[in-house]
């Protein structure tokens, strides 16, 4: 069971120092984070962006850069592109997002000849440690895909579980969220949950324990779930919660964060390698605690 986030980069640290390609690398927070996570012998950063502003910046934060490769790219989705092709080239065993928009990002990553796809679907994952929650708790997809597909949820579902068999969990509980704990044909977030159910009850999807729907209480607090005569080993114990969609995954990851006291670090799964992809209003500690659990799962 994993109870602190901090666990991620010890784990992170005592494993091989990760070759780390940061995309548009001319943004201060990044910088600092993986100005952290490289002094405390986590990664081995590749620069790629604007080579003056990155020198600049590692210079005002007192990031020294000697001996570390810097490379120049003209623009946010041709540095993209170049760290693609590292990781591609087996330069690079993680990658991450810098001053650069999504949008290019992805679409560097999702190319069909030149990208990092692996045939599956990308998604993201987030892991949370909050003062409410007795172990962390992950949320999938707060922001990739927009409006999952069943079939797209049950990838969602597999990238989830594969993160959390990579940090040494062989059966996460996930929690098929819905506004309900029953099936109402009108909500499709309970069909669905209850088909994901099914799948894992057959053996369609392995390597974890899934049930819903269940409304976030259920799945967060046994009493809750009590409360309402669920019973399910899943409920008050969930390690993975399952959005419906992006809308409320994103709402519950910010939820969680500004007003629930809670720290995260989050990657995108289901390319070749671990992708991190930090939003801007993410703090400096989230960044570098998602660079610790990319290379805790690499
Ligand atoms: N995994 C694998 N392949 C994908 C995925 C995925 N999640 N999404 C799209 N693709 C592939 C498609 O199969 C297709 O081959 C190609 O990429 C283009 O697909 P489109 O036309 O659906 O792609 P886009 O560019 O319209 O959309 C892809 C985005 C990821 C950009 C889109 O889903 C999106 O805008 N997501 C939300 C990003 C966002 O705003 N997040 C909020 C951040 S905090």
């Amino acid at each position: 069971m994993l109870n602190r986030l901090d666990e991620l980069t010890e784990r992170a640290r005592s494993g091989r120092i990760r070759r780390l390609v940061v995309a548009a690398s001319a943004d201060e927070p990044v910088l600092d984070a993986v100005r952290i996570a490289s002094e405390d012998g986590i990664v081995v950063p590749i620069l790629i962006g604007d080579v003056e502003k990155t020198k600049e910046l590692c210079q005002r934060i007192g990031f020294n850069i000697e001996g570390i490769e810097l490379v120049e790219a003209s623009d946010g989705y041709r540095a993209s592109c170049l760290a693609v092709e590292m990781i591609r080239n087996g330069r690079a065993d993680i990658m991450m997002k810098g001053h650069v928009s999504t949008g290019p990002l992805l679409k560097a990553i999702l190319d069909k000849e030149q990208g990092l796809r692996k045939g599956g679907l990308l998604s993201h994952v987030a892991l949370f440690e909050t003062p409410h929650y007795h172990k962390l708790i992950g949320v999938t997809d707060a922001a990739m895909n927009v409006a999952p597909t069943f079939e797209e949820k049950v990838e969602i579902v597999r990238n989830g579980v594969d993160a959390f068999h990579k940090l040494g969990i062989s059966e996460p509980k996930v929690a098929a969220l819905g506004a309900v704990e029953t099936v109402n044909p009108k909500m499709e977030a309970t069909t669905h949950a209850a088909m994901l159910t099914m799948m894992n009850r057959r053996g369609q999807i392995k390597g974890c324990l899934v049930d819903g729907p269940l409304a976030l209480d259920n799945a967060v607090s046994k009493e809750a779930a009590t409360h309402k005569g669920i019973h399910s080993e899943v409920a008050g114990d969930a390690d993975i919660l399952l959005a419906p969609d992006i809308n409320s995954g994103n709402i519950l990851y910010k939820s969680l964060g500004f007003l629930g006291g809670a720290v995260s670090a989050a990657v995108l799964m289901g390319a070749q390698v671990p992708v991190v992809l930090t939003s801007r209003s993410d703090s400096n500690r989230s960044k570098l605690l998602s660079i610790s659990l990319a290379a805790a799962m690499e």
